[in-house]
């Protein structure tokens, strides 16, 4: 999509700090952390929110969790742990309309979220 900033980012066309790309699946650091470690991880093909999975994405939302175990692992945070989050629409203050998972670590982690 022309006008999403994530599909820009995955063209290279927004700069990013990528942590992992698999031709698939991409992850770079979000632009606004709410902990020391704070990734986003989208698959590279433009879907707007979770609402809009469909059963052929099955393996695609494998792709995204293996990538967020391999970037926590890389990150080193696999172990100390970590939170992967996919907020939809409105209420759960989904602000991009392009499906991503956060992934956020380094620091305890309040439960329940706000
Ligand atoms: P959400 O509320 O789930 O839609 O989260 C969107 C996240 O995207 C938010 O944590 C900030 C991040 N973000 C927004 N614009 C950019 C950008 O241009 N670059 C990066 N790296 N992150 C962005």
């Amino acid at each position: 999509m022309s006008d999403c900033i994530f599909c820009k980012i995955a063209a290279g066309e927004i700069p990013a700090i990528k942590l992992y790309d698999d031709g698939e699946v991409l992850a770079f650091r979000d632009i606004n952390p709410e902990a020391p470690v704070h990734a986003l991880i989208i698959p590279r093909r433009h879907i707007a929110t979770l609402n809009d999975l469909g059963t052929a994405d099955a393996a695609l939302v494998g792709q995204l969790y293996l990538a967020g175990k391999r970037v926590a692992t890389d990150l080193g945070v696999a172990d100390s742990g970590y939170r992967t989050v996919i907020n939809c629409n409105r209420d759960a203050g989904q602000i991009v309309f392009h499906l991503h998972m956060h992934l956020l670590a380094g620091r305890e982690l309040g439960w329940p979220p706000g």
